[in-house]
């Protein structure tokens, strides 16, 4: 199989516009869809300065990699990496985002929850029942994560946080915000969230690809990632049995995910409904929450902090 562009050996086959290409080439297409995706939906308008969140796994890898390509030199990047503490796997994940910033030279920041923050979040997992956390363990460590990211963006005063999240990521929050009727999960599957109230805006530029094409992509620039899921994972959850018929439909009418995704963008944007929810300050760290009290993370820290001292 040769590339549709030249006479190297093809590595990729894009059904949705009936091409094949190269290591190069491939590149090349991946990098001009971000671009595209960046231009149509403004995500990059008056950013001087952006976080970016680099787990070390290959969608963020990808992300780090290709907003350094296009914008490095125009926009001042910085990389944000938090060390999660679930045990070797987030040591691993968090040297790899390492490496890459140091191939770069782009500045970054390492965060260790435990030596900033006093708790990890295998602590959570494994002290969950004892301290009545009812949520489930990724969506305690998202609030973790978000809460982190927003930190450090306001106090670097970076314009936006860009995020890895990828067109399935996007797809299971559509459908995630209709089961629920929840405004907050609505908001989640936006590609540009504004900044307000000391809430920095978050941007996903990998809105329109698949986790297919991530992947690849890493693979054609050569690029380390790592490779192994969370200990934590849940496995056998409504996300992944979504994704799968999502996945069947594509493969029988390629290109359905990424209209899907168009259209629902285009409903959300005439309705501008997830972007007015309300946003209180925490009374215990001034940080902004949709909570008129104390933050999710401050509640959630407290609550740690109380067991571990007992
Ligand atoms: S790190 Fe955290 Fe993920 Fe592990 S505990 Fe869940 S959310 S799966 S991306
Ligand atoms: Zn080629
Ligand atoms: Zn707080």
């Amino acid at each position: 199989m040769k590339c549709s562009y030249c006479n190297m050996q093809a590595i990729a086959w894009e059904p949705a516009v009936r091409r094949q290409y190269c290591n190069n080439h491939y590149a090349w297409f991946i990098e001009r869809k971000v671009e595209k995706t960046i231009e149509k939906y403004k995500l990059l308008q008056g950013v001087r300065k952006l976080v970016i969140a680099v787990s070390g796994g290959k969608d963020s890898v990808a992300l780090l990699r290709i907003l350094h390509k296009l914008y490095d030199g125009k926009i001042k990047l910085l990389g944000v990496t938090i060390d999660l503490g679930i045990d070797q796997y987030s040591r691993e994940a968090s040297m790899i985002a390492l490496k890459h910033y140091k191939e770069l030279s782009i500045d970054y920041i390492c965060v260790d929850l435990k030596e900033e923050y006093g708790f990890t979040i295998s602590y959570i997992k494994m002290n969950k029942r004892v301290l009545r956390l009812h949520r489930s363990i990724c969506s305690l460590c998202g609030t973790v994560k978000r809460y982190v990211l927003n930190k450090i963006a306001s106090e670097e005063n970076a314009d936006a946080i860009a995020t890895g999240h990828n067109m399935n990521d996007l797809l299971y929050q559509i459908i995630a915000s209709m089961i629920s009727g929840s405004r907050e999960d609505l908001g989640k599957a936006l590609l540009k969230t504004p900044s307000r109230n000391g809430l920095v805006s978050r941007i996903k530029p990998l809105a329109f690809l698949s986790d297919k094409q991530t992947l690849l992509y890493n693979m054609a620039i050569n690029s380390a990632f790592f490779w192994k899921s969370c200990p934590y994972a849940e496995q056998g959850t409504l996300k992944r049995d979504v994704l799968d018929a999502l996945d069947s439909i594509e493969h029988k009418h390629p290109g359905f995910k990424e209209s899907l995704l168009v259209n629902f963008l285009k409903l959300v944007e005439s309705t501008k409904q997830a972007t007015t929810g309300i946003v209180y300050k925490c009374k215990r760290c001034g940080m902004p929450t949709n909570k008129p009290d104390i933050c999710a993370f401050c509640k959630l820290r407290e609550t740690l902090l109380e067991r571990i001292k007992t």
